[in-house]
């Protein structure tokens, strides 16, 4: 059966799955769901969260970008993101978590506040904060590799990659004018992404779903 994924493009985390998708070199039918009724009523059925990414194949719903990326994985089809050596793959679980949990935790709690007006001033400050351990963590575990593991793209670059775009657009919308200075390894790494098709495919997607929401 034919692999169909529910998808924002805006969504980081469908950006991670779509990442995967065009990387692996395998056919699946990526539709927008929200502000399509027959979508969304579909997206209600089958998943509870109503969350994107949500992957349908063989029956089954499976929501979590992460989870569907292995699943991908699993079923064998295309290229193979995962590092053939153990302490690799650990070492790409592990970024994708940074990413997942100190990352995308706080960034989500300041998209909230990107308006200057009305923002509240100790969230922000407080999820800043956060933030900014989460980045320096992540920038610990890069080794100056093209790549997060090596030199090829991996699961943890599809996480990596639009977290990145994210960090790097809303840096100066809090008043931060070069986001990576503090992390050099960091900034290198994510400007060395930007060597790969795949990636600069979905950094466009990104970027052109971001003008329409800012009406730019
Ligand atoms: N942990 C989830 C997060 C998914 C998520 O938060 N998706 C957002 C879009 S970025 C969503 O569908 N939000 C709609 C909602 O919460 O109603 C993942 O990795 O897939």
């Amino acid at each position: 059966m034919s692999i169909k994924i529910l998808n924002a493009q805006l969504s980081p985390f469908s950006a991670r799955v779509r990442l995967a998708v065009y990387a692996k070199g395998i056919d699946a039918e990526i539709v927008d769901a929200f502000g399509n009724t027959e979508l969304e009523a579909e997206l209600e059925k089958l998943n509870p969260m109503q969350k994107v990414p949500t992957l349908l194949h063989n029956g089954m719903a499976l929501p979590e970008s992460e989870v569907i990326c292995e699943y991908l994985e699993d079923l064998g089809l295309g290229i193979s993101l995962r590092p053939e050596d153990v302490a690799g793959r650990a070492r790409m679980r592990l970024l994708s978590r940074i990413g997942d949990l100190y990352i995308m935790e706080p960034m989500t709690k300041l998209f909230g506040h990107i308006n200057p007006k009305g923002r509240d001033q100790a969230l922000v400050d407080r999820e800043l904060a956060e933030l900014d351990k989460g980045i320096r963590w992540l920038a610990f575990y890069l080794d100056g590799s093209p790549y997060a593991i090596g030199n090829r793209l991996s699961l943890a670059d599809c996480t990596l990659a639009p977290m990145l775009y994210f960090y790097d657009q809303i840096g100066p919308m809090f008043g931060s004018v070069d986001p990576f200075a503090h992390v050099p390894t960091l900034g290198a790494y994510y400007r060395g992404l930007k060597n790969d098709p795949h990636v600069v495919r979905v950094l466009d997607e990104l970027a052109v779903a971001l003008r329409k929401v800012m009406g730019r």
